[in-house]
């Protein structure tokens, strides 16, 4: 009798756990001061000066754009951080993420 399809007891290819990834994305208004947008960016997402001028003018272009890619608990970590920031100018500078 033939005897059934065999599975490797290894795999060749262990799967390694990967915590699923969040998009913080930055959205435009009409309010908030530029330079406000970029020190924030600086402040919480750790950008220099060149990346954070350059995802504040795709976001003020575009509508929105994306900032970097964290786990949900740092992605939400930062968001607040950085709506606590617009709070304390009374900016209504606003941040979402998006499962990746
Ligand atoms: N649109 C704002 C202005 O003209 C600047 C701005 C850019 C605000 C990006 C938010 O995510 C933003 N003052």
């Amino acid at each position: 009798m033939p005897h059934a399809p065999t599975t490797p007891r290894t795999e060749a290819r262990p799967k390694t756990a990967r915590p699923p990834l969040y998009k913080v994305i930055l959205l435009n208004d009409d309010f908030t001061p530029r330079d406000f947008v970029v020190t924030v960016l600086k402040a919480v997402f750790r950008m220099g000066e060149g990346e954070a001028l350059g995802v504040m003018l795709a976001a003020h272009q575009l509508g929105a754009a994306v900032v970097a890619v964290f786990t949900r608990e740092i992605a939400e970590e930062k968001i607040l951080r950085a709506h606590e920031m617009a709070a304390a100018e009374d900016h209504p500078l606003t941040f979402t993420s998006e499962k990746e």
